[in-house]
């Protein structure tokens, strides 16, 4: 799964990127600022450092998502429009957007149409975003309806997706996303290659001063409809470059609870539906990236396919039962220790034993 991040020029995507891809143990180069870079990240998780505590197997893995650090979007000129447009067509291949407003100021750098204004900036990205969803919904209707013209043995489901897309066009032409139209699964099943902008979902990033972060960054708030998180890139970054164990001191001096890096991958995490389970054995303790939903023998599969082939049970403790209780001895003897078959839906944090034969 993976997030873009996406702004106006020169907001501080690429600051967070490597602040993010620091801290999960990649180092980035960033040499060449026109081009996207990938960085693999590590979703923070409580869970995984307790078990790791309480178990010490041989080592811990994190879930991981993606980031793919964008180049700025510029409007400003007919050339410049161009390249956005590049641009964009990487983000529609992202399962989320990381949008990254400005609000620092620095006059040594150059701030985009002369403004220090989130609120415009994001206006102006949401607005370029409709419109580019509006011209492929456009083109597409133009060749459904060519196509309507003439009897072709689709046409039925043709003139279905017509209808589809005319309100698609509709709800963009009002200044909608796309989310406030597209409801069902079928639908969403039925537009995914398309990839629509307005589609995926949001997370807004405030790159505020530094003496303007606040101390609570654990709370997620909200801008203009979309969750949002305050932060410094700048000293998000100069965190991430600090040895581990020089960080907590740092977080202190600067009067700060939970890294806000930590916050945003949550944050990309949750937006983007994804939970996760866990696994213990003696070699590993390890988090599992699955879509909200799934079941147990899907879920089995993604350690390994003849865990799905040959699935007996799932043996399961939600993770806060196990902590709660103190060892799996207690948790059998609460009765909060269950037996599932494949069709069981997962839930987050639930601690997994697979039983398979093969
Ligand atoms: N004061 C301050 N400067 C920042 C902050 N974030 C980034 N900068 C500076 O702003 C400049 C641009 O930062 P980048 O992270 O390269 O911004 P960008 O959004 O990747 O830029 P483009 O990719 O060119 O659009 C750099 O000189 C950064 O050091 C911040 O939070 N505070
Ligand atoms: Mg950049």
């Amino acid at each position: 799964m993976r997030a873009a991040l996406v702004g106006l020029p020169q907001s501080g995507k690429s600051t967070l990127f490597a602040a993010a891809a620091e801290s999960s143990g990649s180092h980035v180069h960033l040499e060449k600022p026109d081009q996207e870079h990938i960085a693999i990240i590590k979703v923070p998780d409580d869970r995984v450092d307790w078990l790791n505590q309480h178990y010490k197997p041989k080592k811990k893995t994190y879930a991981e998502i993606e980031f793919i650090d964008i180049p700025g979007l510029d409007f400003t000129t007919d050339a410049a429009r161009s390249h956005a447009r590049t641009h964009l067509a990487k983000v529609r291949q992202s399962d989320m957007i990381i949008l990254v407003l400005r609000e620092f100021h620095n006059s040594s750098i150059p701030s985009y149409r002369n403004r220090i204004d989130p609120a415009a900036d994001l206006e102006e990205l949401r607005q370029e975003m409709l419109l580019s969803d509006l011209e492929q919904v456009s083109a597409r209707i133009d060749k459904l309806q060519s196509a309507l013209r003439k009897p072709t043995p689709d046409r039925e489901k043709n003139q279905h997706e017509l209808e589809l897309m005319q309100r698609l066009q509709e709800t963009l032409e009002s200044e909608k996303p796309l989310t406030e139209a597209v409801k069902t699964e079928s639908e969403q099943k039925m537009l995914r290659a398309f990839a629509f902008l307005t589609l995926k979902p949001v997370v807004v990033v405030i790159n505020c001063d530094e003496d303007a972060i606040g101390t609570n960054q654990s709370e997620l708030s909200e801008f203009a409809g979309y969750p949002a998180i305050r932060l410094s890139a700048k000293v998000e970054e100069e965190i991430a470059s600090l040895p581990a164990d020089e960080r907590a001191e740092f977080f202190q001096a600067m009067g700060i609870t939970t890294p806000a890096r930590d916050q945003l991958v949550r944050a990309c995490y949750k937006a983007m539906n994804l939970i996760s389970f866990l696994t213990v054995s003696k070699n590993e303790v390890r988090a599992w990236t699955i879509p909200a939903g799934t079941d147990a023998i899907t879920a089995a599969g993604m350690i390994h396919s003849d865990m799905a082939r040959g699935f007996i049970r799932a043996e399961v403790t939600a993770f806060d039962d196990l902590k709660a209780a103190g060892d799996e001895k207690k948790v059998k003897a609460a009765g909060k220790f269950r037996l599932e078959g494949k069709n069981y839906i997962v839930q987050d944090g639930d601690v997994i034993l697979f039983r398979f034969n093969v």
